[in-house]
């Protein structure tokens, strides 16, 4: 069962009305079930819903269930759910097909009610192993928005598609001002839970779906912009400047009263710098808006 008790979605997908009949009784109702009756519905149902797993038929009208397996293993959104094959070819050449196309089981009709749900509720058991796993190595522990290890893969894949699109993506540096400070006076679990409260905001003042922050490192966090120039980023980082004061975490050793931020800004169109260049053009301002005042972004 997943952590937070919900009932387990799974899609059944099958071009016979009569198989997914079938397979839904055969399922026990720990389950909450949906089904589809073709490749392209359920490519369409996994991209909106994201079920936990896939039982997938091979031989459908449009989309066979092979092809709509490897659409969704190439899709990042759909990437991680786990196909198992319900099929009625018996034979040995289906089966390389489903394992090739990412498949992670491969069950023959007519389905052992018994083998079908133990082999479920071990996927589901092994996919929950996993996100726990991922989530662990991918988020910071103190402020659980993304790790800096996430960040430089984010980036990475970020300048790839902006290489090919052509179109800017922007960086910016955020870093608390005069946090040192804050943790004299108020002490150091004062400070994290500081922290904690600045990389909320940070996180839902970010609007767009790809929009992505992390913390860098002690009090610095890096914003990354998909789709976005430098007038985009100046929106946003003034945005953020200003709901991070206006979270009124009261600060003594500053001259601003409050907790605030100092942003710098860097865009790139994928082509002409290196993402370290990039990171370093941002830290640049980033040290040009400390050094000019605080409290504001320098582009
Ligand atoms: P500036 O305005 O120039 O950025 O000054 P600053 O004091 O914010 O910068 P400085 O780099 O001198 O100090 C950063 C402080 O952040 C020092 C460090 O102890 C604190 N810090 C880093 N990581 C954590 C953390 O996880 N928790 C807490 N409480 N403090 C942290
Ligand atoms: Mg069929
Ligand atoms: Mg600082
Ligand atoms: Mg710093």
């Amino acid at each position: 069962m997943p952590k937070n008790a919900e009932k387990a979605r799974i899609l059944i997908v099958d071009d016979e009305p009569i198989n997914i009949h079938v397979l839904s009784n055969a399922l026990n109702d720990t389950y909450n079930l949906f089904a589809v009756t073709s490749g392209r519905e359920a490519i369409a149902f996994c991209m909106t819903h994201a079920p936990d797993l896939v039982l997938m038929d091979m031989d459908m009208p449009d989309i066979n269930g092979v092809e709509a397996c490897k659409t969704l293993k190439e899709k990042s959104e759909t990437h991680d759910i786990p196909i198992v094959f319900v099929t009625g070819h018996g034979d040995s050449d289906a089966e390389d097909k489903c394992w090739e196309a990412g498949g992670v089981d491969f069950l023959t009709k007519p389905v052992n009610a018994n083998t079908l749900n133990h082999r479920i509720k071990s996927h589901l058991a092994l996919k929950e192993l996993t996100d726990e796993l991922r989530r662990m190595a991918y988020q910071d522990g103190l402020t659980q928005v993304s790790n800096r290890r996430y960040f430089d893969e984010y980036l990475l894949r970020q300048q790839k598609l902006s290489q090919r699109s052509g179109s800017f993506f922007a960086l910016l540096m955020f870093d608390i001002d005069f946090f040192k400070s804050y943790n004299d006076h108020y002490g150091h679990l004062a400070g994290d839970d500081c922290l904690r409260l600045v990389a909320k905001v940070l996180k839902q003042s970010v609007e767009r779906p790809g929009d992505f922050v992390a913390r860098f490192g002690g009090e610095e966090f890096a914003v990354v912009l998909p789709e976005t120039d430098i007038a985009g980023a100046i929106l946003v980082a003034t945005k953020l400047l200003a709901n991070v004061r206006e979270l009124g975490i009261k600060h003594k050793g500053s001259p601003f009263g409050v907790v605030t931020g100092s942003i710098g800004i860097a865009a790139s169109d994928g082509s002409k710098k290196t993402l370290q260049e990039l990171i370093d053009t941002a830290d640049r301002r980033l040290y040009v808006a400390k050094t000019s005042g605080r409290d504001q972004f320098i582009s």
